[in-house]
């Protein structure tokens, strides 16, 4: 009999609930593949414990473990229940094979300098450089979101059906809510707010949300 995966995710996001967190993707992709799943909450300390390393070799959360196997990295984890339960890929090989070019894409060119834009603003925010660096880094992210919105155009998703590689996607420019940038593209504006819409999305969403309301509950 298959064995149910455990994931792991923070015991305390900082997020607080807002699902920025990286085992969103995971919950996601689990929840459109109508897989059930368990979850073991890690606290910081605990992420960087042997137990923990032996799952996490950067000591970091999300996993993925489902019997034998534990798998590390959003990417290859979602790669992962994409190609074991239909949903998330398309079964012709060559629209398959693309949909996991946008995977990748979301991870390598998409989500880098909206990573370092971020990181710039809580790690470098009182440095003399910032306000001439600020937008520069936005400059470097408007880059990728004005070819994506061009990709996009007025399709639903980006190449034929939702996929994983829209999951990824989506998830990559929500980390870029506390800004109006995806919002100068209202084609992109609307791509997220689908994926957002989606019922495995919203499942995936109240599972994140309620660990911290249960925490804020006592
Ligand atoms: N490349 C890895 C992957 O895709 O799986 C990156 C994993 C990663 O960065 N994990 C983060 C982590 O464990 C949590 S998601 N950090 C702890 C550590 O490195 O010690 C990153 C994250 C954290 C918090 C917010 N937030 O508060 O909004 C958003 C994203």
């Amino acid at each position: 009999m298959p064995s149910i995966p455990t994931i792991t995710a923070f015991e305390a996001s900082p997020d607080e609930g807002r699902g920025l967190a990286r085992d969103m993707r995971v919950r996601w992709a689990l929840e459109e593949a109508g897989q059930p799943y368990d979850v073991q909450l890690v606290s910081f300390a605990e992420m960087k414990q042997p137990a923990h390393l032996a799952r996490h070799p950067f000591g970091q959360i999300p996993t993925y473990q489902e019997g034998e196997l534990v798998l590390f990295e959003t990417g290859a984890i979602v790669l992962h229940i994409a190609q074991r339960h239909p949903g998330l890929l398309p079964d012709e090989p060559n629209a398959r094979a693309r949909a996991i070019a946008w995977l990748f894409a979301a991870l390598n060119t998409v989500e880098p300098p909206i990573v370092e834009l971020e990181q710039m603003e809580y790690a470098e925010g009182d440095r003399p450089w910032h306000a001439a660096r600020v937008p520069l880094m936005e400059g470097r992210v408007r880059t990728r979101l004005k070819a994506l919105s061009r990709r996009l155009g007025g399709a639903e998703w980006l190449d034929g059906a939702f996929s994983a590689g829209d999951l990824m996607i989506v998830m990559v420019l929500r980390r870029l809510e506390d800004t109006s940038l995806v919002d100068e593209h209202p084609n992109l504006a609307a791509y997220v707010a689908r994926g957002k819409a989606r019922p495995a999305y919203r499942r995936a969403f109240d599972a994140q949300l309620a660990v911290f309301m249960d925490r804020e509950a006592g």
